[in-house]
């Protein structure tokens, strides 16, 4: 075990507080310009008050640090109105009719929300007569967990409107780290933690909000308390600046460029892409080569406008050929994400033969050759044999034939061609996957290619323990029956799964 593990199981050692430097100086983008908020501290305390100032300026909204006459909205906690208005007279503040006197439930619900929700009677403080029942602190309005949560990514929905940003970015850079060392089991920790997260449908504000969520162990509460209590963890801030973690970064950018690669040289003390490029002594395989050769595009992702224009590419150069076939794009994209490091799209083809079938992406790949669009192509042919067993194993790539692709996309015409033709090129080059199956598979290929790689990995695993079949992405086998089942829709897979339906954008766990 390294010293890093080392750190990550030992005892949680408390640090003293690092608050300030993030709270108050970063200059945030205001987006909510009508609205000057103020948190009270009395009754709250100073880390709850600037953990909640910090959330609520990354969300846009103008947070002061000090009360003055330009604050509209007053937010407290366990707090009457009559508590605030003594406060305000103390501090020689004249409360005016505009200013609002919230309780904190408004202000959590922002979060959520990403704006300003319409203020109710549920969130006015209101003037007690009996200053003693302003004493009993107001209730608490964090949405608890009202369904018991699965744990199991296939029982959740999980749209893009994530809550928990701060939180699930701290645990994919930990879950990248474990990834660049091989440590497959924490990876999974990480990853399970942010996918459970991204699922909830409010922010976690304190740590009682985390009771009843599966999938937080120990080691990921301690993340989120240390996030809670300092605005950021520190096993974060190490990782960010680990030599290791930002050589395998950097690294494995380049399309061609795994773990194998990146180790080797990092051994060899290599720091920068530019220093590896321009070495004599070192050998690059064909990917790699473009990958070099097609970085800055590579690493811009790709638009969804971008992403649709590659769709019209592959749907008229497969059409060309096999007229009936169906082109389906996969991947993030189908999931409803606005960018991705590529596009994937699955090709199925009813009523063409086995081999119409093994020649179209080659047919595909020759055209676009001809016309000047291919930069890169590595065309991996089926292993497909019939009848055959699901592999168990839970990553397993599948046996259909596919292409790994760099495409030439051309800028479109922009109206008097102004903008693209700026620096003289005009085409970007793109990412591009086909997969090619068996039209008895489609509805799990799709399943499979849809991801994301933690809704995958879970409704495997659900299949698995839960209902002893073994799904993958050509069939689903029931090992209680001993037959495979059928299905020509992902919405029968989910029902053979007895699971209730998750929509594409549901997925993105
Ligand atoms: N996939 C998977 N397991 C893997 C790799 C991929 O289940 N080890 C599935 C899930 C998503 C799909 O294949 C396409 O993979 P990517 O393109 O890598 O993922 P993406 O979700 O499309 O993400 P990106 O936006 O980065 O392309
Ligand atoms: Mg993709």
């Amino acid at each position: 075990m390294d010293p890093q593990q080392m750190a990550h199981t030992g005892p949680r050692k408390k640090r003293a507080r690092q608050m300030g430097a993030s709270m108050a100086a970063t200059p945030q983008d205001i987006k909510f310009q009508d609205l000057v908020l103020f948190i009270l501290e009395k009754k709250m305390g100073t880390t709850r008050r600037g953990f909640l100032m910090e959330l609520a300026r990354r969300k846009g909204f103008r947070v002061e640090n000090e009360l003055s006459d330009s604050v509209t909205h007053i937010v407290a906690e366990n707090n009457s109105a009559s508590d605030v208005l003594d406060w305000l007279q103390v501090q020689k503040i004249k409360a005016s009719s505009q200013l609002e006197l919230l309780d904190v439930s408004w202000l959590i619900e922002c979060i959520g929300a990403g704006k300003p929700v319409e203020i109710t009677g549920k969130h006015q403080l209101v003037v007690t007569e009996d200053y003693s029942a302003s004493l009993s602190p107001s209730p608490q309005k964090t949405p608890p967990p009202a369904v018991k949560i699965s744990q199991y990514a296939c029982q959740r929905r999980t749209t893009l409107n994530n809550h928990n940003h701060i939180f699930t970015d701290a645990f994919e850079i930990l879950a990248e780290n474990c990834e660049f060392r091989e440590n497959e089991g924490s990876y999974v920790v990480f990853m399970r933690a942010a996918s459970v997260l991204k699922s909830l449908p409010f922010t976690i504000i304190s740590m009682k909000d985390t009771e009843g969520i599966p999938c937080l162990v120990d080691r990921t509460k301690c993340v989120i308390e240390d996030i809670i209590e300092d605005g950021e963890s520190s096993e974060v801030k190490a990782v960010l600046n680990d030599e290791r973690y930002k050589c395998f970064k950097l690294f494995t950018s380049v399309f061609g460029v795994g773990l194998k690669t990146s180790e080797k040289w990092f051994r060899m003390g290599f720091k920068t892409l530019s220093k590896i490029r321009t070495d004599k002594t070192l050998k690059f395989t064909q990917m790699q080569e473009a990958g070099f050769l097609y970085y800055e595009d590579l690493v811009s992702c790709v638009t969804k406008a971008e992403a649709d224009a590659v769709s019209v590419l592959v749907q008229e150069a497969v059409w060309a050929f096999l007229p009936n076939a169906f082109v389906t794009m996969t991947g993030g994209f189908r999931r409803g994400k606005k960018i991705g490091h590529d596009v994937d799209f699955l090709i199925t083809s009813p009523g063409s033969t086995e081999e119409e079938e093994q020649q179209l992406l080659h047919k595909v790949v020759n055209l676009w050759k001809r016309e000047g669009l291919l930069l890169y192509s590595d065309l991996i042919e089926s292993t497909f044999e019939k009848l055959k067993k699901p592999s168990s194993k839970v990553d397993a790539l599948d046996h259909f034939q596919k292409c790994f692709l760099i495409l030439k996309l051309h800028h479109q015409k922009v109206d008097s061609g102004k903008s693209s033709q700026l620096q003289g090129k005009t085409w970007k080059a793109i990412r591009v996957d086909l997969v090619m199956c068996p039209y008895e598979c489609h509805a799990f290929a799709l399943l499979g290619w849809t991801g994301s790689r933690q809704f995958e990995r879970d409704i495997r695993r659900y299949a698995t323990h839960e209902r002893k079949m073994i799904l993958d992405n050509h069939a689903l086998y029931d090992k209680t029956k001993r037959v495979f089942l059928k299905a020509d829709s992902e919405e029968e897979i989910f029902a053979h799964l007895g699971l209730d339906y998750i929509e594409p954008w549901e997925r993105n766990a």
